[in-house]
């Protein structure tokens, strides 16, 4: 008989009898649930992005670090055909059931079940055959969840988790890359029209490291990918604002559709391009002047740009077009700046380009908030902090900071402080402890 407690020392690290509890409660949900039998259980975290936001989607660099905080999704086969959910946060997400095919009807926008509809649908499709269902109960509550709404992609570790559940009772031994690409089409399939950063680090994540990763493929698909290890002496703290946004995705896609009016036109000037990944290497100053400041979806259509699918953004919604490309293109060069200076030790620098991304982030993409914002100015304040940005889509959530370990307290406690002085608001302070990728934990 495994014993599940050395295993969980393996993903959590030292301190992991506080995760046994929550594994055993959640088995026993499950029986009373489901019935006595054999349950497997797998997880997948969430995760942080310690710099290049919004570059995944433009085939361009991202270095995200996988928390130790994670969802689990406990299930057992069935043969029927039929996929049954339900959650121990059952007030939040209700019961739900559907037939597995390879064209599965999506739920209204918004219902969880569609987390697991698509990774279900988009496996089918590539293994050419139905896979199982299985009964299914999701535990990913606070304190040990992923943060929901937080810019720590807990809609990519439900997905990931949902995957590993379908491709291991399908008996499908999948690679990271090939997975990834697949959940990443099954967030497609929910509406979000985003890129791989997420399903990767949920999946090749390795303790104690962040990932960088190049978000193009090679000619074979194949995609580049090098751990770095977290820097020696340094803790990398997350602060959750409390500020949740909905209806964020229309404000994504618009973002999505920036990027790609900006590479439409660019084509015009440099012919072959796909991606603004591809003029990377050019001088920005001489590109940037053949892109409009401002421009909406409908002009930009009557004028030929191609701008492909794009749900939830309305046709008067407008693009700004000129300074979100200038992020990305800047973006990706701090990237590849803060890969070569951790390579280096050199972390002061890391924080200037942490600081520089926030900026960025802040006007040119516009995805900050006043109380984001709050957040960094205060971590940058305490003696020795090597930078400090927003995390994730934005419009709320995380902010990141590097922060040395001898002022570990002394930062929660002033960055508390000033947060709830300036906002009225409680930030959660927690630091990220870098855990390991998903797949199934345990049997039992
Ligand atoms: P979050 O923060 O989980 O909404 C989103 C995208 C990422 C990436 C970041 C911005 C999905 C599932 N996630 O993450 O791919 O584009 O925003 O860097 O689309």
């Amino acid at each position: 008989m495994i014993d599940l407690s050395s295993r969980l020392e393996t993903i959590y690290g030292p301190g992991a009898e506080v995760q046994s509890a929550r594994y055993r409660s959640a088995l026993d949900v499950f029986r009373e649930r489901y019935g006595p039998g054999l349950v497997h259980t797998f997880r997948a975290p969430g995760r942080v992005n310690l710099i290049g936001e919004h570059t995944d989607y433009n085939h361009g660099y991202v270095l995200p670090v996988a928390l130790d905080r994670d969802v689990l999704l406990l299930a057992r086969p069935r043969s029927d055909g039929q996929v049954h959910l339900a959650n121990m946060e059952s007030g939040d997400f209700p019961q739900r059931q559907f037939a597995v095919s390879d064209t599965i009807p999506s739920a209204p926008a918004g219902d969880w079940s569609n987390y697991a509809r698509g990774p279900a649908q988009e496996l089918t499709r590539l293994l050419g055959t139905p896979v199982a269902g299985f009964d299914g109960l999701v535990s990913a509550a606070p304190p040990f969840g992923v943060p929901r709404g937080a810019g720590v992609s807990s809609s990519s570790a439900l997905t990931v988790a949902m995957a590993v559940a379908f491709a291991h009772f399908a008996g499908w031994q999948w690679d990271g890359a090939e997975m990834a690409r697949l959940c990443s089409d099954a967030e497609w399939y929910v509406g979000t029209r985003g890129g791989i950063m997420d399903q990767f680090i949920a999946l090749l994540a390795q303790r104690g490291h962040a990932l960088f990763l190049d978000c193009r493929p090679d000619r074979n698909g194949d995609f580049r990918t090098r751990p770095i290890p977290l820097p020696a002496g340094y803790r990398l703290l997350v602060m959750d604002s409390g500020v949740r946004h909905a209806n964020t995705r229309n404000e994504f896609n618009q973002r999505v559709a920036a990027c790609r009016a900006g590479v439409a036109l660019l084509r015009r000037e440099v012919p072959g391009i796909t991606h603004l990944r591809d003029v990377e290497n050019l001088d920005w100053a001489t590109l940037e002047s053949h892109l409009p400041e401002d421009a909406s979806v409908a002009s930009l259509r009557a004028a030929g740009v191609e701008l492909g699918d794009l749900p939830n953004v309305p046709e008067d919604a407008p693009l700004r077009v000129r300074a979100c490309c200038r992020h990305v293109w800047t973006e990706n060069h701090r990237v590849l700046a803060a890969v070569d200076a951790l390579d280096r030790g050199e972390i002061p620098r890391v924080g200037e380009l942490l600081d520089d991304a926030h900026t960025s982030a802040r006007e040119e993409y516009r995805i900050s908030t006043p109380e984001l914002d709050v957040l960094t100015n205060a971590a940058r304040q305490v003696d020795g902090v090597a930078g400090a940005r927003l995390t994730g889509a934005g419009w709320g959530g995380c902010v990141i900071s590097l922060v040395p370990d001898g002022q570990v307290d002394e930062f929660m406690g002033y960055v508390s402080r000033t947060y709830m002085a300036q906002t009225g608001r409680e930030a959660t302070i927690f630091p990220c402890q870098a855990g390991p990728g998903a797949g199934l934990v345990v049997s039992v």
